[in-house]
């Protein structure tokens, strides 16, 4: 890896004013024992740093960038966009655009209410679910990141797994007292505490394919149990797309497993690289939220007509070109296909988790299938290969715990070069 002057100079710099020096702490690079690399432009499948170091990206920005970096379509999509105004605090058609577009993509998504993030959708999705069902408990599981909304900040994943504790400082005990906790893969746990709580729980908020603890794919009958559970109950099932949707298939992994949810939420490649959050589901869930009901939710950039337009174009390439998804799940088999047989062969003690174009290489024996088997990870070797990689002009998840993406961008010589520098990995020039 090339000199990285630059970055360790805005480091020491964004630390003066930035809690952590960053804006985010999955970008903080400590998970991996580093200080964070400052990026400087990105392209296709590459991102290139403030030293000018140049990457094959498998960050993608967590998942927006599905076709690519600056992918021309969609940079013109936006740019036109702002051209005529960057935001009006009013109704545009072009929100409109996009509510049939989600819908028609996504059946369940009846009615769509836009938002700025993710974490903003799943706030509002469980809102409506409370509001809806007049009830106050909600299900999720341990080691499932839903973003920072407090109530879900409980033995979360994704960047809380690079700290103390998957518990978050700040969140009122009385405000997680009411946030009830089951085991990925086990409906049995999803059983007991409705069993425990009946009729008390307004919704089990579940990613249907897990990848805030690595990606751990839902076992056979998983989904459909609690898609059971919840109809006998009463409960809402609430499948969080923020990483899957328009992912695992132009309709998310809901279309990918046959399920259909009460409430989905939806963010990343929704907005096409700019802020961007959506929730939404069956109608007559919805209509309990402002103003057609009595749940409030509102927000100044929420549906902002360049996310709007960015997002649109990102999808409606999606839409047109099916062979994107052909190609990134056949990248996604060559890529973790490959690497489970490099680590099979090295008797390496890891194993890998994918799910077409989204995996994890855990450096453990497995199988991971949910938390307490993730958090057997050596997070020290992760760190070891990450580094390795970065020397090797690939830049991974700067954390265990985080998915690796792969986009239309991104070739077999690619993957090939991952598989090559893995190889040497595990040939012991860790
Ligand atoms: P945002 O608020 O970050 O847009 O979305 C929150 C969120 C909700 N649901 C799922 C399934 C998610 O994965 C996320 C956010 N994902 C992380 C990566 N694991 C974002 C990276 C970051 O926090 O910087």
């Amino acid at each position: 890896m090339g000199k990285t002057d630059k970055s360790r100079a805005l480091y020491a710099r964004a630390q003066e004013v930035i809690p952590g020096g960053v804006n985010s702490p999955a970008r903080a690079f400590g998970a991996v024992g580093m200080e964070p690399l400052f990026l400087e432009r990105a392209e296709g499948a590459r991102v290139t740093d403030a030293d000018g170091n140049s990457y094959i990206d498998f960050i993608g920005s967590w998942g927006p960038m599905i076709l690519g970096h600056a992918r021309a379509e969609v940079l013109a999509a936006a740019g036109e966009a702002a051209a005529k105004g960057m935001s009006f605090g009013a109704a545009t058609e072009l929100e409109v655009q996009m509510a049939e577009l989600v819908r028609a993509l996504v059946p369940s998504m009846e009615l769509t209410r836009m938002v700025n993030s993710g974490t903003e959708a799943t706030m509002s999705a469980l809102r409506a679910a409370r509001g809806f069902t007049g009830r106050d408990k909600i299900i999720k599981f341990s080691g499932c990141y839903h973003g920072h909304v407090d109530a879900l900040l409980v033995k979360a994943g994704s960047g809380l797994l690079a700290g103390a504790s998957p518990d978050s400082a700040g969140v009122s005990a009385s405000c997680a007292a009411d946030t009830l906790i089951a085991s990925y893969n086990d409906a049995d746990s999803v059983r007991a505490l409705l069993k425990e709580h009946p009729g008390e729980v307004a919704a089990v908020i579940v990613e249907p394919v897990a990848a805030n603890m690595g990606v751990v794919p839902p076992e056979p009958g998983f989904l459909e149990t609690l898609r059971a559970l919840c109809d006998g109950d009463g409960a809402l099932l609430i499948f969080d797309e923020v990483i899957t949707g328009f992912r695992l298939a132009p309709g998310g992994a809901q279309e990918r497993y046959g399920i259909r949810p009460d409430l989905s939420t939806f963010g990343k490649i929704l907005g096409g690289g700019l802020p961007v959050g959506a929730y939404g589901g069956r109608k007559d869930v919805m209509e309990v939220v402002a103003p057609l009901g009595p749940v409030y939710q509102a927000g100044t950039l929420s549906g902002n007509p360049v996310s709007m337009a960015a997002g649109m174009k990102q999808l409606l390439l999606l839409k047109e070109d099916p062979g994107i998804y052909a190609h990134i799940e056949a990248l996604g088999a060559r890529l973790f296909g490959g690497l489970t047989q490099i680590a099979r062969r090295a008797g390496a003690g890891c194993c890998v988790n994918a799910v077409g174009s989204i995996g994890s290489l855990f450096f453990t024996d497995g199988p991971v299938r949910d938390f307490a088997s993730a958090m057997r990870s050596d997070t020290g070797r992760y760190a070891r290969w990450f580094a390795h990689m970065l020397g090797a002009g690939i830049l991974l998840a700067p954390a265990q715990f985080e998915a690796a993406f792969l986009s239309a961008a991104h070739t077999e010589a690619d993957v090939d070069a991952v598989l090559a520098a893995a190889e040497d990995f595990f040939a012991g020039k860790e």
